[in-house]
């Protein structure tokens, strides 16, 4: 089965922050976990280069829009080895090939009878991109989000029918319930719809970078349909010569819930109109506070991705984010936070059971698994090793991050339970215990071999040492007793070393 994963691609009037890390850690946890169930996968992320908030980031650096995103893109796709990320592509919507197809398919829209010329009067933030209905306007007709006073519009441009949208919007949301995860989202989604879909427009006629529209070359699309399109162009390109679209569309994106309207509302419309299947669903987190506030380039309050990794690592960091932050909330991170949690779970629940289990293994069995039979004990109960994988697997088919970390974690602390009741080191000096001893070390490193196949995708450079060292070599998903032991391990360095003490 095909596997499509997106993730919003960021402006690049700014740097990369934590947050934008975020959403792309997520989608690289489902794409690895994906792979490792034998999916074929495309996970795709990138940079959206046009519009408004470039151009004025630009203006005030006193380039050209050119200069700023060749600038700064970099900057964004930098960042993926270093947070352990494995997208097949990274889209830039300046790409030649980008922009071809969006004038293609705008066309499509254009031909269709889903556009029209039209006058538009309102309030815009230049920030988001976005015009404000009188509902969403903040106090002094200032933008919700950015906190900027609103810029009042009138332009003449050319509008996307959006509200001929409206009974096919309603019946897609009753038919697929899980069109939009969480249910909140989907809920927030609906009720907009409900309250009445007006047109939207299509193109900026005040603007010149962005796409030129085929039919009126004065004006520019409108940044956001450029953006969303990012989602199916990537796919004609991406493979060099082939063109990936049927194989991989449609997708599953991952996105912050300030850009829940335009992806659960206006996208599955301006699809439809351009006769292509919707999305396959998408689902919308929260945003990374700190000190209660999000966490954003304007307010000033971001978390630097790269010192994070040189002082905790990069899964250390993937871990954090999704064991701290329930997946879909909004919730706090802090140094102080990262350091609680490498400390008490990272270095003292998985490290030592990591350690303990390759070190009894060493000692009292000359370095090899026993062959023995899983402990029923272990497997059975609800926090049990037997059903584990099936537990996560149906987590993470719905993108529930952080309850699969949850599940996986209760077996990690369920493993490191069962050595202080099984007292290894006691059974070790009576040999008439020596069956005992040898299904009690079977039963903690297949324990141990089946939670880090799972952790794998959360963590994968941590993963891997640790599978190499339990001679682990297969790295699909598997079941607690798949695995008739016998094979010879090695013993590692520490996996989670202490940590320096620095100002983050
Ligand atoms: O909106 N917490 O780009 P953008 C969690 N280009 N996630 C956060 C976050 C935070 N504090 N801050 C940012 C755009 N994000 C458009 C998207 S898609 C076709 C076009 C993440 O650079 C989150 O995923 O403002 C949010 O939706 C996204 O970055 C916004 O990135």
């Amino acid at each position: 089965m095909s596997y499509y994963v997106t993730t919003p691609i960021y402006y690049v009037n700014a740097e990369p922050h934590l947050g934008h890390a975020y959403s792309t850690i997520a989608a690289d946890i489902l794409a690895r976990h994906m792979r490792q169930r034998s999916e074929d996968v495309f996970f795709l992320t990138g940079t959206d280069e046009h519009g408004e908030p470039v151009a004025q980031a630009a203006q005030k650096l006193g380039i050209e829009p050119r200069e700023l995103v060749d600038r700064n893109a970099p900057k964004f796709e930098e960042l993926l080895p270093q947070i352990n990320v494995s997208n097949d592509f990274f889209i830039r919507t300046s790409d030649p090939e980008h922009e071809a197809k969006v004038q293609e398919i705008v066309q499509i829209v254009h031909d269709n009878g889903y556009v029209y010329e039209g006058v538009y009067e309102g309030w815009y933030c230049p920030r988001c991109a976005d015009f404000k209905s009188e509902l969403e306007l903040g106090p002094g007709q200032t933008c919700p989000i950015h906190k900027i006073p609103l810029e009042r519009e009138r332009e003449e441009n050319w509008f996307f029918r959006l509200s001929a949208f409206q009974d096919q919007l309603e019946r897609l949301y009753a038919e697929r319930p899980d069109f939009v995860r969480p249910q909140a989202r989907y809920n927030e989604a609906l009720s907009f719809i409900r309250g009445g879909l007006e047109d939207v427009s299509l193109s900026r006629p005040k603007l010149t970078w962005g796409v030129r529209l085929p039919w009126d070359r004065r004006q520019v699309m409108y940044v956001w349909f450029d953006a969303l399109l990012n989602y199916v162009t990537a796919l004609s390109y991406a493979g060099g010569g082939e063109d990936l679209t049927d194989r991989f569309w449609p997708a599953l994106h991952i996105i912050g819930k300030d850009i829940l309207k335009f992806h659960a509302v206006y996208w599955p419309a301006f699809l439809m109109a351009a006769g292509y299947e919707v999305p396959k669903g998408m689902f919308i987190h929260g945003y990374l506070l700190m000190e209660g506030h999000k966490m954003s380039k304007s307010l000033g309050n971001v978390l630097d991705p790269f010192e994070v990794i040189e002082r905790f690592g990069a899964d250390a960091l993937r871990y954090y984010c999704f064991r701290e932050v329930s997946f879909g909330q909004d919730g706090s991170v802090s140094p102080t936070g990262f350091e609680a949690r490498y400390d008490s779970e990272l270095a003292n629940e998985y490290g030592n059971l990591a350690s303990r289990t390759l070190a009894m293994i060493d000692r009292f069995r000359d370095g090899r698994v026993p062959a023995a039979e899983p402990d029923p004990e272990l497997a059975g109960g609800g926090d049990g090793l037997a059903r584990v994988d099936a537990a996560v697997c149906g987590l993470l088919d719905r993108a529930e991050l952080t309850q699969a970390l949850d599940e996986i974690w209760k077996r990690v602390r369920r493993l490191n339970r069962y050595v202080e009741e099984t007292r290894p080191w006691d059974l070790a000096k009576d040999d008439e215990e020596a069956g005992r001893l040898d299904q009690v070390l079977y039963s903690l490193a297949e324990g141990l071999r089946v939670t880090t196949l799972l952790l794998l995708a959360y963590m994968p450079e941590i993963g891997d040492r640790m599978l190499d060292a339990l001679g682990a070599e297969d790295r699909a998903i598997a079941a607690f007793g798949s695995h008739g032991g016998g094979q010879r391990i090695e013993k590692l360095p520490p996996l989670f070393p202490k940590i320096e003490a620095a100002a983050v």
